[in-house]
């Protein structure tokens, strides 16, 4: 097999080569009804967005495969250092759609109070899903440098970076890869090949042949896996995590997949992505070939996907309303979570701040007051 061909697990007709994804039939459901829940969650997140309710999300069509495969590879004990193309590891992990509401909104609730932009999620339950880097791969030699901790304090915990094609070409990727081969750190880089860097094409990202290649020169090995065959992506993942927890070091593991919608909502695909591309991926959608492995097994039938699909609307929209009844985080949260007490210099702006927010009606209920 050469470096570019990817493993895949399911055939066109459903079929397995065999290969036994150690799931009940109830767990293989549960990673099917996450793909569900991605699309549901991304379609409400695109009608408030058009609707001016929320200023921002991140379409994740096509993706599923990848997101879900690969988070069903992790353990709850392990943290996730995600790219902001990852809503289906949060939702497999158990993390709630009113979560991830609260942080679309940047209302009270949201773990980052508003301070972070919509998508940018952090959660430390049931699973860590650490904090969302805006810039491109900065978060990778954070991973690195956590799992560096986990391997000196002798845990077991494996940490995962999740980034594109185009946070390859980041100062991170190159010096989190460096620092793991060398320092043998329990982690798994996923480089989630989707194509396309905003409208950069991987051709004009790279010159090697794929990412994983570059593996070797950090000394770990390199894997390229079909992104959108979900069952390809557990197996390659689980192996490379089993790898890591046992201190065999890190892997790079490359899914090639395609993004089917736009960057963010604020970008047209259709103004560089040819519409021969997009039609191609279309026929090998990481959902329609997981149900066709699930109709080939017995799971699941074509009725079954209309009311799940509904069911997960529902899901998706209560949660928008209940997270859009928030309030916005108080005034006085922009001087929070930095000094255990707050200096003189910023309680004197914060009381400006406050005053100011009175005279415009800006202030909310309790603004005003420091509870520091
Ligand atoms: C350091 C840095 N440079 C540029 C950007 C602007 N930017 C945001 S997303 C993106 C493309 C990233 O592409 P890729 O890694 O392939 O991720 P994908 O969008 O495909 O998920 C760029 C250039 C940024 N956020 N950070
Ligand atoms: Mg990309």
């Amino acid at each position: 097999m050469t470096m570019s061909e990817p493993l895949s697990v399911i055939a066109p007709d459903g079929a397995t080569n065999g290969y036994d994804p150690g799931l009940s039939e109830a767990e293989l459901l549960h990673c099917y009804r996450t793909m569900l829940r991605v699309r549901a969650f991304d379609e409400i997140c695109l009608k408030l967005q058009r609707s001016g309710r929320i200023g921002f999300s991140i379409p994740n069509l096509g993706i599923e495969g990848t997101q879900v495969g690969a988070a069903s590879a992790f353990e709850k004990s392990d943290w996730l250092f995600p790219s902001y193309r990852d809503f289906g590891m949060a939702l497999y992990h158990g993390i709630t759609p009113l979560e991830m509401m609260h942080n679309m909104y940047g209302n009270a609730q949201d773990t980052a109070k508003g301070r972070q932009m919509p998508v940018h999620f952090s959660f430390d339950k049931p699973i860590r899903f650490v904090s969302i880097s805006s810039p491109i791969g900065t978060h990778i030699p954070q991973a690195v440098g956590a799992a560096y901790a986990s391997k000196l304090r002798g845990e077991d915990t494996v940490m995962l970076a999740s980034f594109g094609d185009g946070g390859t070409s980041s100062l991170g990727f190159h010096s989190g890869l460096n620092f793991a081969g060398v320092w043998k750190a329990p982690v798994v880089f996923l480089c989630q090949n989707n194509g396309w860097a905003i409208s950069c094409p991987v051709e004009e990202q790279t010159s090697s042949d794929g990412f994983a290649i570059k593996a070797e020169a950090y000394g770990m090995p390199g894997v390229v896996v079909d992104g959108n065959d979900v069952l390809a992506v557990r197996k390659t993942m689980l192996e490379a995590v089993e790898r890591a927890r046992s201190g065999g070091g890190p892997t790079l593991v490359e899914c090639k997949t395609f993004r089917m919608g736009g960057h963010s909502t604020s970008d047209d695909p259709s103004r560089y992505v040819p519409a021969e591309q997009r039609e191609e991926w279309e026929k090998k959608d990481p959902v329609l070939r997981f149900e066709r492995f699930l109709e080939a097994s017995g799971m699941w039938k074509a009725k079954d996907k209309e009311p799940m699909y509904s069911e997960a609307l529902d899901e998706m929209s209560a949660a928008a309303s209940e997270a859009e009844a928030v309030p916005k985080p108080g005034l006085e949260s922009i001087f929070t979570d930095v000094y255990a007490e707050l200096p003189p210099h910023l309680r004197r702006q914060g009381q400006e701040l406050f005053e100011l927010g009175k005279r415009k009606g800006d202030a909310a209920a309790g603004d005003g007051e420091f509870p520091l």
